[in-house]
């Protein structure tokens, strides 16, 4: 039974379906204008009330979160690569997709949707300029993986392989550009980033949600 997969054009739901796109694995993508609230219509909340992309769903089963979906698929295709297999590197490499997943993307949240945390429109705006602050200093910190990634002569950030962290990066960075953080501050991290979209299955995931990585001067 194919699978599906619930996205949004440049949502956090661009890691499974990029690591989908990167394995060959088989999957019909539905997609979910977020900008027009597709996400709140009833039928999609019946799939998912908690109005949100990722969703997967594998026959009857419904995986939502990033985190749930990517371990799934990883247990379920064992020949395809997500995280190392050696117990200390593969704990180190969940560390970071952890952070990424429960503070990176949650920072971004208070920039993007600063509505979810407070209904007094002058503190959405406060939030939101104390949230780049801080989102800023997390592009630092992924920028610093990548550099010691690199040091160690790894291709990418866990090794020889693509993997979520690589994509998640992407997605994290791209989302910066939202805010009006311009890749020119972090060249290292931007350069790599670019390389990633170059790979051919995180390319066809770009492709059918039709992003720029930089959109710093769209918005
Ligand atoms: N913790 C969740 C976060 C999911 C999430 O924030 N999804 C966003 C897109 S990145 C969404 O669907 N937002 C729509 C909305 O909240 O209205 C996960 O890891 O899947």
């Amino acid at each position: 039974m194919t699978l599906k997969l619930y996205f949004g054009p440049g949502a956090c739901s661009f890691v499974p379906h990029a690591l989908l796109e990167t394995h060959g694995i088989e999957f019909e993508p539905i997609m979910l204008k977020l900008h027009k609230g597709e996400q709140y219509e009833p039928a999609f909340m019946q799939i998912n009330p908690r109005s949100q992309v990722p969703v997967l769903i594998d026959g009857k089963l419904i995986i939502t979160q990033v985190m749930a979906i990517i371990l799934y698929l990883e247990a379920k295709f064992s020949n395809a690569y997500f995280f190392p297999s050696d117990p200390a590197e593969r704990a180190k490499a969940l560390e970071i997709f952890a952070w990424m997943n429960n503070t990176v993307h949650a920072t971004f949240m208070h920039i993007f949707m600063p509505r979810k945390f407070t209904d007094h429109e002058p503190s959405q705006i406060e939030i939101k300029k104390f949230a780049v602050s801080q989102y800023r200093l997390h592009l630092n910190e992924i920028q610093k993986y990548v550099q010691v990634s690199q040091e160690l002569g790894k291709e990418w950030l866990t090794g020889g392989s693509i993997s979520p962290l690589d994509v998640y990066a992407l997605t994290l960075m791209r989302w910066g550009t939202m805010a009006q953080i311009s890749p020119s501050e972090f060249p290292l991290l931007w350069s790599f980033v670019q390389r990633v979209g170059d790979a051919p299955g995180v390319k066809r995931a770009i492709v059918r949600e039709r992003l720029q990585l930089d959109v710093s001067q769209k918005s």
